[in-house]
């Protein structure tokens, strides 16, 4: 399997509710590492709970709202965010909290794993185009992590011309609903680090920036660049 063909299969595709049913679901995506792949930086227990239960939530709770609106349930999830304001107001909250919810739990396994290399190719330069350097860009995403009041996400956004931009959500709200597609995530909800972090936010986003899987983000933002 190609790079390109992984990407697909994996980030892209789990958005893509299935088109042959009348009544399409979205499913759980596997994690593509083991539970305890991210230890000690984010631990098995908290992953369990996370992708199991948070994310099964998402995905059960956008399945409740999908059933009542077939035709919708077969356009791809990331078009469904992008133009929230054409989903009917009876389950306009579901897809925002809950197809967000999948979506971007989708995204963030993907964009971390066990902890190896930094970023490669076109992304290197674009960092040290918009930031500096891989240093000062860690340090801009962990200041924004910490900036977020109450639950919610820090983005990267391609933004044209090579360059990246830091943004932040509040909830399971994304650059997608803006009609933009995130470079990746980082959860700042309580529930992907209090366990082991209690209320040390910093700590965590210092943590998880050690387990970010550089060789997917690399590759992903090769593939938005086209
Ligand atoms: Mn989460």
């Amino acid at each position: 399997m190609t790079r390109r063909n992984l990407i697909i299969s994996g980030a892209l595709s789990a958005f893509h509710l299935g088109a042959q049913s009348a009544a399409p679901t979205v499913t759980l995506p596997k994690l593509p590492y083991a539970l305890d792949a991210l230890e000690p930086f984010i631990d098995a227990r908290t992953m369990e709970i996370h992708h199991g239960k948070h994310h099964q939530t998402y995905v059960d709770n956008l399945n409740k709202a999908l059933a009542t609106q077939p035709e919708l349930a077969k356009q791809p999830l990331d078009q469904l965010l992008k133009n929230l304001s054409a989903v009917p107001d009876s389950i306009r909250g579901a897809v925002r909290n809950s197809g967000g919810g999948h979506a971007n739990h989708s995204l963030f396994w993907q964009t971390l794993g066990k902890p190896k290399g930094g970023p490669a190719g076109k992304l290197v330069k674009s960092i040290e185009k918009s930031f500096g350097s891989q240093t000062a860009f860690e340090d801009k995403l962990r200041t924004a992590g910490l900036g977020v009041f109450g639950s919610g996400w820090v983005w990267v956004v391609p933004n044209g011309a090579d360059s990246l931009s830091i943004e932040t959500s509040p909830n399971q709200d994304s650059p997608w609903n803006a009609g933009k597609t995130p470079l990746f995530g980082l959860d700042v909800w309580e529930h992907a680090y209090y366990l082991k972090y209690q209320n040390r936010r910093a700590d965590y986003l210092a943590a998880v920036l050690k387990v970010v899987n550089w060789d997917f983000v690399s590759a992903r933002y090769e593939d938005l660049s086209k």
